[in-house]
């Protein structure tokens, strides 16, 4: 039997909504429907905040107003819709913003994850074009099929990953973006290869899981680069074998990085966001054999012009969302390697806050405060 039929009525529950461009977070009572056909409702437990659900509010990414934001998560399924087979009430779970829908030509790739389910438009709703949120009458739009900052959320069920069942959801939920985001570009999308030299751009949470996956790949020597100093001792902590402020250089960082390593960089990540790094990134790594990687979403409508020769040389240039994981696939997985102590995720977490204080846990992030801040509910 269905067991969902035992819970398909509309849930009463906080969540925090958008309700415009540039607003403040409001703490509402909103309406959770029930989960229709193939979507899943799940009881969100904890959940990150990222760089990228601030872009939302500051216009940076565009979505559609009202809307509640928030997609780095973990929680416990409450009810399932007809047809769900693959999760039940009870499973611990991540939902997903990159779906894996498994028929599209990028989940029957093997090199490919960007599902073209995923909404990465910012339409906001799910699939049969409605939202399962309302408030005080009006439907609020869902963000990359997750909306994590609500006490329940209905999600597709390609959209939702079944972890183990000891997982710990207060810490497991970074994998839901920053740090399968990070580790992936390392370990995945760049397969950087043991006694390599790396290069990271930009020490965020972000950049931290990339060297986590440099060091869990086996490089030699990983180098972090931020204009932050007081980034350098967390990223050394995590695996970085040096760090460097690009300000206490007059020569281009490339020239820099050439000389300290007798011009051997195998791999760099872009995991800042801006076109000048993804440019200096590309330039640092070897002419020849290097692979450079563009982690940062770039800012929309931007176009970046480079000189051609730096790929006719031979170097590769690549980039990935969500760390280039097949999400349904790898991320259990990534949560089987965090509980055999293949990595650690406290270094990632620098605050712990109840969800009724998302606005102080977005300051944090904002002033530089924060590596993550996660929001229990
Ligand atoms: N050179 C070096 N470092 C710099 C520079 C610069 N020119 N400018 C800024 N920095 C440093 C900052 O001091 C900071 O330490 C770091 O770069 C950025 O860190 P955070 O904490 O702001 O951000 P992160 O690490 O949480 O995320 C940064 C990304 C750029 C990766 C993120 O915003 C992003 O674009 N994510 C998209 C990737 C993805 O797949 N996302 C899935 C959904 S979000
Ligand atoms: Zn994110
Ligand atoms: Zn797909």
């Amino acid at each position: 039997m269905n067991m969902s039929l035992f819970s398909l009525q509309v849930i009463k529950c906080k969540a925090a909504v958008l309700w415009g461009l540039k607003q403040p977070f409001s703490i509402e009572e909103v309406e959770v429907a029930p989960p229709k056909a193939y979507e899943v409702r799940i009881k969100i437990l904890a959940t990150g905040i990222c760089r990228t659900d601030e872009h939302v509010i500051s216009g940076a990414i565009s979505t559609k107003f009202p809307v509640i934001v928030g997609h780095e998560a973990s929680g416990i399924v409450e009810s399932i819709g007809e047809g769900v087979t693959t999760v039940k009430p009870g499973d611990k779970v991540i939902p997903l913003l990159l779906p894996q829908c498994g028929k599209c030509s990028s989940c029957i790739n093997p090199n490919a994850n960007c599902c073209v389910k995923a909404d990465l438009t910012g339409k906001g709703v799910l699939s049969d074009g409605t939202t399962r949120f309302t408030c005080k009458g009006q439907p609020i739009y869902h963000f990359v099929n997750v909306s994590s900052f609500s006490e329940y959320t209905v999600v597709e069920e390609t959209s939702v990953a079944k972890i183990d069942a000891a997982a710990p959801l207060e810490k497991v939920c970074l994998m839901g973006c920053g740090f399968s985001t990070g580790y992936g570009a390392a370990m995945k999308t760049a397969k950087v290869t043991p006694g390599s030299t790396c290069v990271v751009f930009g020490l965020g949470g972000v950049g931290l899981s990339v060297i986590m996956g440099c060091k869990s790949a086996g490089a030699s020597r990983i180098i972090g680069i931020d204009l932050n100093k007081d980034k350098f001792d967390k990223a050394k902590s995590v695996g970085a074998t040096e760090c460097i402020n690009p300000k206490d250089y007059t020569k281009p960082i490339h020239e820099v990085l050439s000389e300290m390593t007798d011009n051997s960089v195998g791999y760099t990540f872009e995991v800042v966001g801006s076109l000048e790094t993804m440019i200096d990134a590309l330039t640092s790594c070897h002419p020849s054999y290097g692979t450079s990687v563009v982690v940062g979403a770039p800012p929309s409508s931007k176009m970046l012009t480079y000189d051609p020769m730096l790929l006719f040389t031979g170097r590769t240039w690549k980039g990935c969302i969500l760390g280039g994981w097949k999400t349904r696939d790898d991320i259990p997985k990534l949560v089987c390697d965090f509980m055999a102590k293949k990595f650690d995720l406290d270094p990632l977490i620098t605050h712990v806050l109840p969800f009724n204080k998302i606005s102080e846990g977005f300051d944090l992030l904002c002033k530089g405060e924060s590596i993550r801040s996660v929001l229990l509910m």
